[in-house]
C-alpha cells in the first residue's frame, strides 16, 4: 500500500531549522504505519493548543481540533469521552501544558485518561516572542526577564511520575529514529502516555549544539522501576550540566478512566440503598 503523504495545503510558517519540524515528519511517519497496522487514519484525532507548536495541526491531513491555550489536554479528553474508539494526540507547547494548562495535566495523568501527549519542550514561549517558561534554565535571559530568571526550572517528567502517568518518555528533535519509536509506543499504550520532545527553537533558544554534546539513549533501563525511573528522571534537572537520558522512563498497565467510566453506572446502583438512606437523614 502506498504511503499518503498526509500534506495539506496550508504554508508552513515555522523557522527554516526549528525542531518541529521532526516532530511533524515523525509524527505524519508513526500514522502512516500505525494506519496501514492498526487503525485507519480516520480514527485519529490531533489536538493542539496555541504556540508555534500549534500549527502542526495545519499541516497533517487528519482530523484535528485547534483548541486554545493552556487547554489542550482537557479538550483531548472529552474527545476520548465522547469516542472511546478514537486514538486521540495532543500537542502542546511547555507554555501551554506546564504552564497554563498544568493542572489539566496532572489530572489527565491522575485519571489515566487514554491520550497520547506530545509536548514541544522548547524551554520558552516562542509564538509571543521570548518569553520564559516553566522549563527555561535558571538565569535565562528572555523579553521579559532580561536580568535573567530567578526561579529554577520545573522538572515535568518528575511531576508526570508523581502524578501517576502510565507511559513517560523523553525525545529529541536531534534523534528521529528513537523520536518515531517514541510516539509509536505512547499511540498504542493504553493509557496516559506523555513524551516530553526537547525541541530546539533556533530564533530564541538555540540548544542544538548543548543537546549534542550532553543527550544519550537510555539503555539497561527497567521501565516497569517506579523508582529507577524516578533516578533516571531525576539525573538531570533541566538545568544543570549533568548528560541528558532519552527513552522510556516509565511504563506501567493500569485500567484507563474510560474503563472505569463504564463500571459506575453498577457500583453506584449498589450503593443506591446506602446514599438515599444518609440523605434520607439529612433531609
Ligand atoms: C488563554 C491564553 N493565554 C495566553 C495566551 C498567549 N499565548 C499565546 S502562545 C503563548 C505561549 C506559547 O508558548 P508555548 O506554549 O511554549 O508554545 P511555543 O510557541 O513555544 O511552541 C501564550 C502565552 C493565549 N493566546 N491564550
Ligand atoms: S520561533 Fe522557534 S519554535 Fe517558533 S517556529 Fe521559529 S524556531 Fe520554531
Amino acid at each position: 500500500m502506498s504511503q499518503n503523504n498526509l500534506n495539506t495545503s496550508a504554508p508552513n510558517t515555522w523557522c527554516p531549522g526549528c525542531g518541529n519540524f521532526a516532530i511533524l515528519n515523525g509524527i505524519k511517519k508513526v500514522l502512516n504505519e500505525l494506519s496501514e497496522e492498526v487503525c485507519p487514519l480516520e480514527k485519529f484525532v490531533l489536538v493542539s493548543g496555541i504556540g508555534c507548536h500549534g500549527k502542526i495541526v495545519d499541516y497533517v491531513n487528519v482530523n484535528s481540533f485547534y483548541s486554545i491555550h493552556g487547554r489542550s489536554v482537557p479538550v483531548a479528553e472529552g474527545i476520548k469521552m465522547a469516542n472511546s474508539g478514537l486514538k486521540v494526540i495532543c500537542f502542546a507547547g511547555d507554555g501551554d501544558a506546564y504552564g497554563e494548562g498544568l493542572e489539566h495535566l496532572i489530572f489527565a495523568a491522575k485519571r489515566n485518561v487514554d491520550i497520547t501527549v506530545i509536548i514541544h519542550n522548547n524551554r520558552l514561549y516562542s509564538l509571543t516572542a521570548f518569553q520564559y517558561s516553566p522549563t527555561s534554565p535558571l538565569g535565562f535571559k528572555g523579553r521579559s526577564t532580561p536580568n535573567g530568571t530567578i526561579e529554577p526550572p520545573l522538572n515535568p517528567l518528575e511531576l508526570m511520575l508523581a502524578s501517576q502517568a502510565t507511559y513517560l518518555a523523553r525525545g529529541s528533535s536531534l534523534k528521529l529514529d528513537l523520536l518515531m519509536r517514541l510516539f509509536r509506543e505512547a499511540i498504542m499504550h493504553k493509557g496516559f502516555a506523555l513524551v516530553d520532545v526537547l525541541q530546539v527553537c533556533v530564533t530564541f533558544n538555540n540548544l542544538y549544539e548543548y543537546y549534542s554534546k550532553h543527550v544519550y539513549e537510555l539503555e539497561n533501563h527497567d521501565p516497569g522501576n517506579f523508582q529507577a525511573a524516578f533516578n533516571a528522571i531525576r539525573e538531570w534537572d533541566y538545568n544543570s550540566d549533568a548528560r541528558i537520558p532519552l527513552g522510556v522512563f516509565y511504563q506501567k498497565e493500569a485500567p484507563t478512566f474510560e474503563d472505569k467510566m463504564m463500571s459506575f453506572p453498577a457500583d453506584i446502583e449498589s450503593k443506591d440503598s446506602k446514599i438515599k438512606e444518609f440523605l434520607s437523614k439529612r433531609m
